[in-house]
């Protein structure tokens, strides 16, 4: 009986499709995309910013492809440059009215991190840095030119296209051979947070880190468009077992080492901001099977974009982790109007930890006492780990590791103590006074009496805190008053 779809239920699914037909159908309002071969027409700023197109036309393609492009624009004049930190835009120029990119697909010796580099597939010399910049409406040329031992395509991720620009390789056009050079060129009908990416032999070549952001700005930017701060993150994950120079691209579930355009922390650059500045995270996740939920402190940000387009500021969602899936982009806004070094970081927990491997046996809460010294005469440099859990700091120290390896890698903090971080994490540096964006303002000084210290004897004395007494009510035995969930329901 449950599993039979009742006669009401059909009728109430036909209901719904047709109305859903009805309402796809539709004439759109199609006012920015003009008749045959017009010249590219943006929408008028102000009506974009304020809920985009209208809902909704016939398709979201853009409108005719045949378009005439408007001329290029220079970052000077045109459109602030989005900064990636530990990587760059690529390079253009101007050929009769025409951007024109070179994109060099090539093994690249990547350095993760001062203690671990490996042989990984890039663009023009970076790995999951090199970001492409253009601006709406403009006609651009982009040259592929592969180095790599195999063939390749580019796909542009979430770009209007004429379908053979569309780079699935077999699919859309040709292989671009080892070696071959080919040539994409349309006109961008749109503007976002994109990405680009091999559609060929993806899991391999993805995986080996043939990634990048595609930023597309606005034509005609409102206000609410400038920002002071605009960063073009990339996420991605990597099997690299310990020792080993070269991504695994094969693992389904065991990555190990969790990427911001290419770099773990403590090598992710630090995102410096000015106290008051209008900062843009441009976030792109092309890892292979994980969602990152990136999470920041000290502030909430808005998601202001996705890789469809604006969301209209009345439907903004206020959030402190926005969820990047694989394959999508988010656009993050914040006002950078709280000093301090604040974290930014995925908040998987396993997404902020370096190849730290993960099938130990559970150690947690054993008592360890006189293990170590049974079984050194066995095995000399025996340590017993995570009994306490996995203090990075220590073991870094202690543990014998293979070359190439950063299994526990974390940074020291300013307090002399280990940040217990990797992978996944950055800092949002926010500062009253910069001498320049480009430089590490190194750590935060909190001013005196902000900083979480020791608790003093004065101040336990002062609000009566026994720390010898197990208190009702505040971890200990619960006091009557205290029910659980599960007792609330009785
Ligand atoms: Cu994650």
């Amino acid at each position: 009986m449950a599993d039979k779809i009742s006669r009401r239920q059909i009728l109430g699914l036909g209901a719904a499709t047709i109305a859903g037909v009805g309402v796809l159908a539709k004439p759109g309002h199609a006012n920015n995309h003009g008749g045959g071969s017009a010249q590219y027409q943006p929408a008028p700023g102000q009506q974009k910013s304020q809920g985009g197109r209208p809902y909704w036309e016939k398709s979201y393609s853009g409108g005719p492809i045949d378009v005439k492009p408007l001329p290029p624009v220079l970052a000077a004049k045109g459109y602030k440059p989005v900064v990636v930190p530990n990587g760059g835009a690529l390079p253009f120029k101007i050929v009769d009215g025409v951007k024109v990119f070179h994109l060099v697909a090539e093994e690249v010796d990547h350095a993760f991190d001062s203690g671990l580099r490996a042989k990984c597939w890039g663009y023009n010399g970076r790995v999951n840095g090199t970001a492409i910049e253009a601006v709406e409406g403009e006609r651009i040329r982009i040259y592929v030119t592969n180095r790599l031992p195999v063939a390749t395509s580019v796909h542009w991720h979430g770009i209007y296209l004429p379908n053979g620009m569309d780079g699935v390789g077999g699919l859309t056009q040709p292989y671009i051979k080892a070696g071959e050079t080919a040539k994409y060129e349309w006109t961008l009908r749109q503007y976002g947070s994109f990405m680009f990416h091999s559609h060929h032999d993806e899991m391999t070549q993805m995986g080996m880190g043939l990634i990048g952001m595609f930023i597309i700005h606005p034509r005609n930017p409102t206000s609410e468009y400038r920002v002071d701060r605009d960063f073009s993150l990339m996420i991605s994950e990597w099997a690299i077992e310990a020792g080993t120079a070269r991504p695994n691209t094969l693992v389904m579930n065991d990555f190990n080492i969790l990427t911001i355009n290419g770099k773990v922390f403590p090598s992710t650059a630090p995102l410096v901001c000015k106290t008051g500045d209008k900062v843009r995270l441009r976030l792109g996740n092309l890892g292979a099977m994980d969602h990152h939920p990136m999470h920041i402190h000290g502030y909430h940000f808005r998601i202001t974009a996705t890789d469809g387009e604006d969301i209209p500021l009345s439907a903004q969602w206020p959030e402190a982790t926005a969820l990047v899936a694989v394959g999508q982009t988010r656009n993050v806004e914040f006002i950078a109007d709280a000093p301090g070094d604040w974290a930014f970081h995925c908040h998987m927990t396993h997404h902020v930890m370096n190849q730290m491997g993960h099938q130990f046996p559970n150690m947690v809460g054993m008592k360890v006492e006189g293990l170590e010294e049974k079984l050194r005469p066995l095995l000399p440099a025996y340590m017993t780990m995570g009994h306490t859990g996995m203090d990075m700091g220590r073991m870094a120290e202690v543990m014998p590791y293979p070359p190439n390896t950063i299994a526990m890698k974390g940074a020291p903090g300013p307090f002399g103590d280990y940040i217990s971080m990797g992978g996944l994490f950055t800092i949002v540096k926010v500062r009253d006074q910069l001498k320049s964006y480009d430089e590490d303002p190194g750590w935060y000084q909190h001013p005196p009496g902000t900083v979480a210290l020791k608790a003093s004897d004065a101040d336990l004395a002062r609000d009566g805190i026994d720390v010898k007494k197990i208190t009702a009510g505040y971890g200990g035995t619960p006091s009557s008053s205290t029910k659980s969930n599960a007792d609330m329901k009785r």
